[in-house]
């Protein structure tokens, strides 16, 4: 029982690991219409394949990133920081008024995965073989690079989902701190409008000490507003019709 138990075990975890992302990938891609799902899937994975996982720079993305351009909703954009829940529910609602990165194709092709490749050899390889907490690893060097890519076609008035809950909602650590926010250019970009989302009673108001920061680091000419807002005032909104601010 005991040989056959660890068996199963060995099975299982090989299977994580070497189940194949391409199928996922494509099968994705294919939801959007326009693209060579097949191209494309080149163009990743020469990004990280035969490459020590821990040092993939954000730049091996760069053709893969060309595969797809976000300038055909720019007006729309949805940035966020911690409120992944939250914001997707939001906008999968409310499609075309607001686009987050995961509704995008590339965005939407990788969401919640994770893959790497190794020196020596031409296999995707998943889940617990990939190191994760490496700075160059494979997945985070693409949401780095697809996440400025995104910020660049940002045009008009953005919104951002922030978490009302936690003490530093604009956190220097981010994805949307280090990354999105330096990226927004005016006159392109013209307002920022964060949205605090809080549970019910706000732990952190408009007038936190990380905001300030957010609005420091906005460029001359970019306008700042922000709003506390509820979870429940964000689904009343997403089931209203049309697209005018809600909240
Ligand atoms: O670090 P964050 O949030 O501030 O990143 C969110 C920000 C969004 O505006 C997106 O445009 O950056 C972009 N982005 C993603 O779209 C995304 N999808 C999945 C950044 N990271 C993304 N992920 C994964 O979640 C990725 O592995 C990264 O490390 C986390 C970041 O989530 P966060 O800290 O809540």
């Amino acid at each position: 029982v005991v040989v056959v138990a660890g068996l199963i075990v060995v099975a299982v975890l090989l299977a994580v690991i070497f189940w194949p992302l391409k199928p996922t990938f494509i099968a994705r891609c294919k939801e959007f219409k326009g693209y060579d799902c097949e191209k494309m899937w080149g163009t990743f994975e020469q990004a990280y394949v035969g490459r020590d996982p821990r040092t993939v720079p954000t730049e091996a993305y760069d053709p893969f990133i060309a595969a797809a351009d976000f300038s055909a909703d720019p007006n729309k954009l949805m940035f966020w920081s911690k409120t992944n829940k939250v914001v997707h529910d939001f906008t999968e609602k409310k499609k075309g008024c607001f686009l987050t990165l995961e509704d995008t194709v590339l965005g939407y092709m990788l969401n919640g995965l994770t893959w790497c490749g190794k020196e020596g050899s031409t296999i995707t390889f998943r889940s617990f073989a990939c190191p994760g907490m490496e700075e160059k690893n494979a997945v985070d060097s693409f949401w780095n690079r697809v996440s400025a890519a995104f910020a660049d076609a940002a045009c008009g008035d953005v919104t951002a989902m922030l978490n009302g809950d936690i003490a530093t909602p604009f956190n220097p650590n981010s994805t949307f701190a280090k990354i999105e926010v330096k990226r927004f250019n005016y006159p392109r970009v013209k307002s920022l409008t964060v949205v605090l989302v809080t549970e019910k009673s706000a732990v952190t108001k408009c007038t936190n000490a990380s905001l300030k920061d957010l609005q420091k680091e906005l460029k001359p000419g970019i306008q700042y507003n922000c709003k506390e807002v509820t979870e429940s005032k964000i689904q009343e909104c997403s089931s209203n019709p049309g697209c005018g601010a809600c909240w």
